[in-house]
């Protein structure tokens, strides 16, 4: 019996030599499937969007399923190392203030299809990224209000989403939550946000309520808030220690940390693996970003990585990212090697080669896409 198209993807190994992106089924909207439930959804590179990304088109990770809130009855608890623990509903965020900010979101495992060996976790192509309009309240004017003690550390956000990990066993079910320090905590760019490209928030990315980290990797940005508790010493909860943690080299010996800031990192985005473009006059053209820097360069090759050209781009700004472009190329008939990479205004650019030490996060490393000239 001939094997259908969709048996066809899962008969291919994670990480394809070529690079090609198992695409599995799409759902109605053109966003890939990744996990049917809880539902963990890609954008296909194509939906990006030029500035911001629709949020029908928008990425979504989801370690739980989908907990429901009525933004009627919703509250949000901030308490712990706190003079005055609140319980605010989102009218009382509403009134306390609101900034409105471009932000791109990059889940820390997102291109994690191209990791070789192949990695445990979802498969993730170059589409777990999106940049949005996020509105909402600074979470440092919160933390005023709720006037934080001497002595705080961490402001731990806390998801109303649960469930029980087999793998290192939890005990018990245990929510979604990220510890962030308490500069992070109050920095502009961390909001608690109830609009996304300026509507109320789909059940998908947080209704009603969510935080948005900017310049730090997806997991930050927890989802359906409905604590924030501040502590005196580091918080060491599952999602910054068994989950989302790298390696970080220190004098004592190798330890573990939590993942932070986005990596600088530059897509391709106008081809995909196995596309046939006209050897003269083709154009590239993509996304690049730096997390809490801004873009300085972007650069890109068509012989996987031994010659680079610059790119045209708008000026770069911390948080969100920039769309680049070759400008007209012409290249010999036969197989390229398309790749771009970023530096950032701190002269860090995205690395050659993966890193080990960051486990199965943070992956901005080249990953050459093969295209035909004809
Ligand atoms: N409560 C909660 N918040 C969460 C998550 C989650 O599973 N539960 N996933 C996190 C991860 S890993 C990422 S990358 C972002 C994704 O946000 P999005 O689904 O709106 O794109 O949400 C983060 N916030
Ligand atoms: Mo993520």
């Amino acid at each position: 019996m001939p094997l259908s198209r969709r048996d066809l993807f899962r008969a291919v190994p994670a990480a394809v030599a070529a690079g090609a992106v198992p695409q599995f089924a799409t759902a109605a909207d053109g966003l890939v499937v990744r996990m049917r439930e809880p539902r963990n959804l890609e954008t296909q590179l194509a939906d990006l969007g030029p500035a911001t990304t629709p949020t029908e088109a928008f990425y979504v990770r989801n370690h739980f399923p989908v907990p429901a809130l009525d933004p009627k009855t919703f509250t949000l608890a901030v308490e712990g190392h706190v003079g005055k623990p609140l319980t605010l509903s989102l009218d009382d965020l509403q009134k306390m203030g609101t900034a409105t900010l471009d932000i791109t979101l990059e889940c820390a495992g997102n291109g994690r299809v191209f990791l070789v060996p192949p990695a445990r976790g979802l498969q993730w192509g170059h589409g777990a990224v999106g940049t949005a309009k996020w509105t909402g309240v600074a979470l440092g004017a919160v933390l005023e209000r709720a006037g934080v003690k001497a002595g705080a550390v961490d402001v731990v956000l806390v998801g109303a989403d649960k469930g029980a990990i087999a793998d290192p066993a939890t005990p018990g079910p245990i929510p979604f939550d990220r510890g962030i320090p308490l500069a992070k905590a109050k920095a502009d760019e961390t909001l608690l946000a109830w609009h996304m490209n300026g509507a109320p928030l789909t059940a998908d990315h947080g209704a009603p309520l969510r935080a948005v980290v900017g310049g730090w990797y997806g997991m930050a940005s927890v989802k359906w808030l409905t604590r924030v508790v501040v502590t005196d010493r580091p918080y060491t909860g599952f999602w910054q220690t068994f989950d989302y943690s790298v390696w970080e080299r220190a004098a004592a010996g190798p330890r573990l940390v939590p993942v932070t800031a986005i990596q600088p990192k530059a897509v391709v985005t106008s081809v995909g693996p196995g596309a046939v473009v006209k050897a003269a006059g083709f154009v590239l053209s993509g996304r690049a970003w730096a997390g809490e820097h801004a873009v300085a360069k972007v650069e890109f090759t068509l012989d996987g990585g031994k010659t680079w050209q610059p790119a045209k781009h708008d000026k770069g700004r911390p948080l969100g990212w920039v769309a680049w472009e070759s400008g007209p190329l012409t290249a010999p008939a036969g197989v390229l090697r398309v790749a771009a990479r970023c530096t950032d205004d701190k002269g860090t650019t995205q690395p050659e080669a993966r890193d080990p030490d960051r486990r199965t996060y943070m992956i901005n490393h080249l990953v050459p896409t093969e295209v035909t000239a004809k």
